[in-house]
């Protein structure tokens, strides 16, 4: 535990997650192979981390556990794979927390609409205490929690027009991650959401089976959606994390050694993630405006429209959260702020 105390209140947490749920035992390393799946791309600023991840691991542990990576979604989507863990079949996954609410309902709390206005400010909390007791929640699911990484703000991309006012909403059918909080904000502007696993997207776009969909700059680019969209509106209207995910199953079989290396690994390739995953965001930006895809900006009086509108449904979802965490999320908010 001395050498958990001196890392900070990320890793502090970690440790303690692992020791409520069984701490390790004291076999020392072993060889391992570690299975862990993400659904985007290993160009994305994820799949960058996670072969950051897989570097420290294997060098902390003198080559004894292998990071078996796989990218894509080929091992399943957010949610088979996070269920994968808890059936111990799959040891790593680093889902967005959105798609975990059927697991975890408090996850939904990151979900509301234009909660956060920088990526500093989403760091502060998922840092802080607030993210660390979600984190702590975890193990009743099966599941151990090492940390957020960062997906992103994100912005909405469709074949059939700018979106530049909250009405420009209204129809379009838009994809949206399986997660109420996103589908109602949708309904609640207008438009008709669809929630489908990542890796049917494209498909769905190219198709129009679908007009739109929403995600940050990053994944539009690596995903190549300007290919079969018109029109990228930079709404800004959510910032999504990802959670970095351990299988309980296999975790509880780890030494402590085993569970320090991971640990650290994944906060240290957390801080690389997160880094290249905002410069990631501007190189994108820049790009995309050389395909042929139209991007606009919305000016911030329009946001506050989109804002209002919505609020109904953040307050509905406030109380099946719970008041007390979203009153303290939103008291954290302030003193950040100040
Ligand atoms: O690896 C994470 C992705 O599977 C997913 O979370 C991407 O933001 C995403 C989405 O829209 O499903």
């Amino acid at each position: 535990m001395a050498g958990c105390m001196a890392m900070g209140l990320l890793f502090l947490t970690a440790c303690s997650s692992g020791t409520t749920q069984g701490s390790g035992t004291d076999k020392g390393i072993q060889q391992r192979v570690i299975k862990a799946g993400i659904g985007l791309n290993e160009d994305h600023p994820e799949g960058q981390g996670l072969l950051k991840f897989k570097e420290i691991v294997e060098q902390k542990s003198g080559g004894k556990l292998k990071v078996q990576t796989y990218f894509s979604a080929t091992l399943g989507d957010d949610l088979k794979m996070t269920e994968a863990l808890q059936a111990g079949t799959q040891e790593i996954t680093i889902p967005s927390t959105s798609p975990l609410v059927g697991i975890m309902k408090e996850f939904g709390i990151f979900d509301f609409p234009f909660l956060f206005n920088t990526s500093e400010e989403a760091d502060a909390i998922l840092d802080g205490p607030i993210g660390q007791k979600l984190l702590e929640k975890l193990p009743e699911y099966g599941l151990i929690g090492l940390g957020y990484w960062e997906n992103g703000f994100r912005h909405v991309t469709n074949s059939k027009r700018a979106i530049e006012t909250a009405d420009d909403f209204k129809g379009l059918k838009l994809r949206t991650m399986q997660n109420e909080v996103h589908i109602d904000a949708f309904k609640e502007l207008g438009a008709n959401p669809t929630p489908m696993p990542f890796s049917e997207v494209f498909t769905a776009l190219e198709s129009h089976t679908i007009d739109g969909q929403e995600n940050p700059l990053a994944t539009i680019k690596s995903n190549k959606f300007y290919e079969v969209q018109k029109h990228l509106s930079l709404t800004k209207h959510v910032y999504t994390p990802f959670v970095f995910l351990v299988s309980k199953k296999f975790w509880d079989t780890l030494s402590s050694e085993e569970q320090k290396i991971l640990q650290e690994a994944a906060i240290e390739a957390g801080k690389y993630q997160r880094q290249l995953s905002r410069e990631e965001d501007q190189k994108a930006l820049d790009e995309l405006k050389k395909t042929g895809v139209k991007i606009n900006e919305i000016s911030d009086q329009e946001r506050q429209k989109m804002a209002e509108i919505i609020q109904p449904v953040v307050e509905t979802y406030a109380k099946k959260f719970g008041d007390d965490l979203v009153n303290e999320l939103y008291n954290e908010l302030d003193k950040i702020r100040q």
